[in-house]
């Protein structure tokens, strides 16, 4: 699924750059009315051609690539530990920077070789230019490495509506979280026996009747404090934080995830604790392994069991927050 809507462009590596350049200006040759003249509209030629490529092509990934500021909304929050903004902003700069110092080169360099009138002055200076150009290109190799890499992050990202009633899918890694959603969803996440599948976030699609909402799948999360997660689980955190209208927490009592089962439990009122006030559906997976009969919501995504119950206890819930929205919107200030 397309993450978003910009149209960010492709990121030529450093090296791609320059060669573009070089390969334009090397077809370049324009006819003057004398050899000096010949010689010096073909110089003023390749050196506008050259750098105007580098120029427009620098410019262009500033303005293409989408303004990110870190501020506390989830997909600000989200690019910043998949990307990183600071690293992203900086590269930003360091484009620009480059963008500036080609044209001003270019520039400066017109102006030189249009001032003499010595066709060894006109090849050096034309020289010249072509090494600080490939210089200044240089300097940036790593930030244009970092863009393309951010580029295809970008792309990855999902596309979360906010207006849309949301059901956020949480529990400890390998507990069967993606395979419910594959069975509930329009999405299609990786499943597998280990933790740590699923490694962002990932938004699929329910319909009930006319009306829709997103299911979001997100990484395991381990019972233990935000600071001490690691990237992928804090996606978990997030999406919890930002997305959820209700909470489907997922338990495996079979505990063949690998974990125990009282560190689930753990972790489930320290989301329910965290999250008073928002609507918790807790429901124990693999049902087809084994059945706990404490009365809680099971079901098997594997074999289909109990899944007709559950899906009725979601909508039941979503069918609330979609009224509920609704009528916000209804009675906002117009
Ligand atoms: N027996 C049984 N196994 C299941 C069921 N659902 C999932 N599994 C298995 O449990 C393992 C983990 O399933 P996933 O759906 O990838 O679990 P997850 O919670 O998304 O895991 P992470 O993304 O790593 O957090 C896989 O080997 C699945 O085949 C089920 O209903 N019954
Ligand atoms: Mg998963």
């Amino acid at each position: 699924m397309a993450g978003m809507d910009y149209k960010i462009p492709t990121v030529m590596s450093s090296e791609e750059l320059m060669e573009k350049a070089f390969h334009r200006a090397s077809k370049i040759y324009k006819n003057g009315t004398n050899p000096l003249d010949t010689r010096k509209k073909t110089a003023l030629a390749k050196v506008t051609a050259s750098g105007d490529i580098v120029v427009t092509a620098l410019q262009g990934y500033v303005e293409r690539f989408p303004r990110m500021d870190k501020m506390d909304d989830f997909f600000p929050q989200l690019v910043d530990i998949v990307i990183g903004i600071d690293r992203y902003k900086k590269a930003l700069g360091a484009v620009n920077w480059c963008a500036m110092k080609a044209e001003k080169l270019k520039n400066d360099t017109l102006k030189d070789i249009r001032r003499t009138k010595d066709p060894e002055i006109i090849e050096a200076t034309r020289r010249g230019f072509y090494g600080r150009l490939n210089s200044y290109v240089d300097r940036i190799s790593d930030d244009l490495l970092f863009l393309q890499d951010a580029k295809n992050k970008f792309r990855k990202l999902p596309a979360v509506d906010p207006n849309t009633p949301t059901v956020v899918v949480a529990g400890f890694p390998n507990v069967g979280k993606s395979n419910l959603v594959t069975v509930m969803s329009t999405a299609e996440p990786e499943i597998a026996p280990y933790p740590f599948t699923t490694k962002g976030i990932i938004v699929g699609h329910i319909e009930d009747d006319w009306r829709k909402y997103q299911i979001v799948d997100t990484p395991g999360l381990l019972d233990r404090e935000f600071e001490k997660r690691n990237d992928i689980e804090k996606q978990a955190v997030l999406a919890l934080r930002y997305l959820t209208d209700v909470i489907l927490f997922v338990i495996d009592p079979s505990e063949t995830c690998g974990f125990h089962r009282d560190v689930q439990e753990k972790l489930l009122a320290n989301i329910q604790e965290s999250f008073e006030g928002v609507t918790i559906i807790v429901a124990e997976s693999k049902c087809d392994v084994m059945k706990t009969g404490d009365g809680r919501l099971y079901f098997s995504a594997q074999t289909g069991e109990n899944m007709d119950a559950l899906m009725d206890a979601v909508r039941t819930e979503m069918r609330a927050v979609f009224r509920r929205k609704a009528l916000e919107a209804e009675t906002e200030v117009e």
